[in-house]
């Protein structure tokens, strides 16, 4: 299918500002002309954000919460929503550019009403299983997936309508290394399939990448690929917020998209937390150029 571009320069659900330019850095480091030269069709069809004319919106609602910019990661994601779900109706893949993972509220509302089983692949160094009483920060980038599991602040649990937006039993996530305590108990509770980078480091990425792929296509009528880029070395991925050593390497990282291409399960992707600002001359943008080209079916050959 072809693929429709959305990108969202949102960084309130981060700690740090920055991320908001991560769309425009990864299209100046050549996105679309990359692809336009794979043949692949790609339309960026819209830029979401903000009105910069407005002020909090829903104040007096939300000030009685710990999480931080309630309001404006509600409204981004909610217009997040509505496009993701219009894009899955006219049959084009979505791929979601940001911004920090708060925007995976969006994504994955606007995704749900599509799919009976969406599954979820969350390549990350965290896994964004934090709500109000066990974030440590208040930051909602950490919150995401929490979120899309029904276990968060209602306002952002009922965007799209209140229905969960993916199940427990779906989710794999890939690259973790730095989990709150909440987070771990989440994981162990609900039974979230979790490859750590101890089991990467154990069995390689090809054998991981291989497990996560016939978990999530046994039981899955679609799958979306949430990957931030923290889940990748600091030696990599320089230009992120939240750096944690001991990352996957390029070629670990380039043969999980390869490898999901070839399976070619993915219906979605969206890719997160590019923070130019911090980045060390482009290195994070074109590595994730780099990524979503192979993910989309480049090949070294
Ligand atoms: C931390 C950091 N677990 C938090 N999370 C990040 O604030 O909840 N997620 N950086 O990508
Ligand atoms: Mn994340
Ligand atoms: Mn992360
Ligand atoms: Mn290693």
């Amino acid at each position: 299918p072809t693929i429709a571009a959305i990108t969202v320069p949102f960084d309130l659900g981060a700690g740090r500002r920055g991320a908001s330019k991560g769309p425009k850095a990864i299209l100046q480091a050549g996105l679309i002309r990359g692809l336009q030269q794979m043949d692949i069709t790609i339309d960026h069809i819209a830029d979401i954000r903000l009105p910069d004319d407005k002020a909090t919106p829903l104040a007096a609602e939300v000030d009685q919460t710990n999480l931080k910019y309630l309001a404006e990661v509600l409204e981004v994601n909610t217009l997040l929503a509505k496009q993701v779900s219009q894009v899955v109706e006219q049959g084009r893949f979505p791929l979601v550019i940001g911004g920090d993972h708060s925007i995976a509220i969006g994504t994955l509302a606007g995704l749900s009403g599509h799919y009976q089983n969406l599954g979820v692949i969350w390549i990350d160094a965290h896994s964004d299983l934090n709500s109000a009483d066990t974030s440590p920060s208040g930051n909602i980038h950490g919150m995401s997936l929490a979120v899309s599991l029904g276990m968060g602040h209602p306002l952002l649990t009922s965007i799209m309508g209140s229905h969960d937006k993916v199940k427990a039993e779906n989710i794999v996530l890939i690259a973790a290394r730095s989990l709150d305590e909440g987070e771990k108990k989440l994981i162990r509770s609900l039974g979230i399939k979790c490859y750590t980078m101890y089991d990467i480091d154990r069995k390689g990425m090809a054998s991981i990448m291989q497990d996560a792929i016939d978990y999530i296509s046994s039981k899955t009528d679609g799958v979306h690929l949430s990957f931030d880029v923290d889940s990748l070395d600091p030696i990599e991925a320089p230009g992120t917020g939240t750096i944690v050593k001991g990352g996957l390497h390029y070629r670990e990282a380039h043969l999980a998209v390869e490898m999901l291409h070839e399976a070619g399960i993915v219906t979605s992707a969206e890719f997160v937390e590019v923070n130019p600002l911090l980045d060390d001359n482009n290195k994070t943008s074109q590595l994730a150029v780099g990524l979503i080209s192979s993910l989309l079916g480049k090949q070294i050959l």
